[in-house]
């Protein structure tokens, strides 16, 4: 079965049920699928077809909606990207997927010749026929192509096809006791896997009612759960701390209407489990994914949510440690990275992905992750690669060397800082100010601090772990 298969089970089995808020808007399944219907009418019209990517650059939109819709329906792969990338990002995007087309919201950072705007075509779609296009597709067709940052800095684009959207979302579905009497409220963006393989092909199968928001925002959500009463919620790390900030009897009432609220993308600190449980009276249920692997491990729905572990392996997924390396293996895997055989051959071994975490098995078979192989930063839930920032730095006046590494942060986790040394004159503004003109602001260093020399072993490596704790 391709993902329109599994859609239907919502959008033609309840075609009559209210499936989507946004925006204060209400729209019933039947008329979510005859907008992805008339969108695919405009795409094929406009010349696309299986096979062919779509970039598109939106913030979470009824359009986001109506474009993957209309992928899925004619085969075409959909490449979204993050609307916080600046054009130095961008263009690399652009540049590898090939699109056909590319659609955005209003400001498209890059000299991409052609975009078209997402509402212009709404509009333009909304006069086409909603008759449904046909398209033969088996499921281990590509579904989307999901850039993710590369240890070599370049971001690579994982190949997810319509079969890994599926085993993970009925995966979840299953695990999380996910039904059509559950409401989602959804602040995730729908350009990565968290918000798109959980949130939006969850509900797309589960067919239960989601409120989809814009984006996240602390000051709001609290209103945004009482308004709407979810019985579920997905978010990363940083939602869960900024949440912790709710008065307590708010708090209760939120907890009072939950189901299961759940934590991903970034390791979820045990203390802030247990805060949340205390004001809440919920104990986060925390996961573990990749965008090359989608949901590979999780904390059971019935039984212990183990803090500090993100659980066990999902059904149909098999995992190993070798070398203290995780590995899997399952129906949830990714075939590849799109035009890169020799980093997609690198990545596996034996037929297993090697995630690059490092991790450790209890007697009971909790996994627990102890970091990555590779100095990844995740701040908010944003991977940061430094290698990316280090080599833009590079290229800035005044920098001879730079090094990039995550500092602790309360509330994003993570946040990078950079260490420079300088040759001529230090401006760490200037440089500031360079960044945050041709980088996505959580790449932009809290700090920029000049030294001397930076600690290397002999063989010239950085030794990251040296650099002084604080650059504050
Ligand atoms: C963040 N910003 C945004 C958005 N999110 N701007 C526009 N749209 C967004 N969706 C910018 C803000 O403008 C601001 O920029 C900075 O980020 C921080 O914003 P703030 O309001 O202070 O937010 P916060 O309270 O710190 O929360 C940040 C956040 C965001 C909302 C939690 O980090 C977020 O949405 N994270 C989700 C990332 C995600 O979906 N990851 C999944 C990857 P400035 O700094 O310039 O002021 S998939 C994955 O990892 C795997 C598969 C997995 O396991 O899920
Ligand atoms: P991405 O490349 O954006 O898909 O990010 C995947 C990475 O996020 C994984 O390799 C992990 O390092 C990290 N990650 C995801 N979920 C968790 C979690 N629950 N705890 C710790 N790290 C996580």
């Amino acid at each position: 079965m391709n993902l329109s298969n599994l859609f239907d089970l919502t959008l033609v089995e309840r075609r009559d049920e209210i499936g989507l808020e946004f925006q204060g808007r209400i729209f019933t399944f039947g008329e979510i699928d005859r907008r992805g219907n008339r969108m695919a009418r405009l795409l094929a019209g406009r010349g696309l077809e299986a096979g062919d990517r779509l970039c598109v650059y939106l913030a979470n939109s009824l359009e986001m909606i109506d474009l993957y819709l209309a992928c899925v329906k004619l085969g075409v792969i959909f490449v979204p990207i993050n609307i916080l990338y600046r054009e130095r990002e961008v263009a690399h995007i652009l540049g590898d997927a090939e699109p056909k087309a590319i659609v955005s919201g209003g400001d498209f950072p890059g000299g991409a010749t052609t975009v078209w705007n997402a509402a212009e075509a709404a509009r333009e779609a909304s006069a086409l026929s909603d008759e449904r296009p046909q398209a033969d597709l088996d499921g281990d067709a590509p579904a989307a192509i999901i850039y993710t940052s590369g240890t070599t800095g370049a971001s690579k684009g994982a190949i997810l096809t319509h079969n890994n959207f599926g085993a993970n979302a009925i995966n979840v579905i299953t695990c999380w006791k996910i039904s059509d009497a559950d409401r989602l409220l959804l602040p995730l963006p729908l350009f990565h896997v968290h918000g798109l393989g959980n949130g939006l092909c969850s509900w797309l199968i589960a067919g239960y009612r989601m409120r989809l928001l814009e984006r996240f925002e602390h000051q709001a959500a609290p209103q945004q759960f009482l308004d709407f009463g979810p019985t579920v919620f997905f978010g990363v790390p940083t939602m869960y701390v900024r949440l912790l900030e709710v008065a307590p009897a708010v708090a209760r009432q939120i907890g009072a209407s939950m189901r299961l609220f759940v934590s991903g993308s970034a390791p979820l600190p045990a203390q802030v489990l247990e805060e949340f449980r205390e004001l809440y009276g919920h104990a986060i249920l925390e996961r573990y994914g990749m965008t090359e692997t989608l949901m590979n491990i999780g904390n059971p729905y019935s039984g212990e949510r183990r803090a500090g572990t993100v659980g066990l392996p999902f059904p149909g997924v098999s995992v190993k440690i070798a070398g203290g390396e995780l590995y899997v293996r399952g129906p949830n895997v990714f075939p590849g990275y799109w035009k890169r055989e020799e980093a997609t051959r690198a990545a596996f071994v034996d037929g297993y992905f090697r995630t690059g975490d490092l991790a450790e098995r209890s007697t009971d078979g909790y996994y627990t992750l102890k970091g990555r192989k590779s100095d990844l930063i995740i701040s908010g839930g944003f991977n940061i690669y430094p290698r990316e920032i280090e080599e833009f730095l590079l290229e800035q006046p005044g920098v001879a060397e730079a090094a990039v590494v995550g500092l602790p942060d309360r509330v994003r986790g993570e946040v990078p800082v950079a260490y420079i040394v300088p040759k001529g004159v230090f401006d760490p503004d200037a440089l500031e100010q360079a960044c945050r003109a041709k980088l996505a602001s959580f790449k932009v260093p809290r700090s920029f601090q000049a030294v001397d020399k930076l600690p290397r072993t002999a063989l010239g490596k950085i030794q990251k772990h040296l650099l002084p704790l604080s650059g504050e």
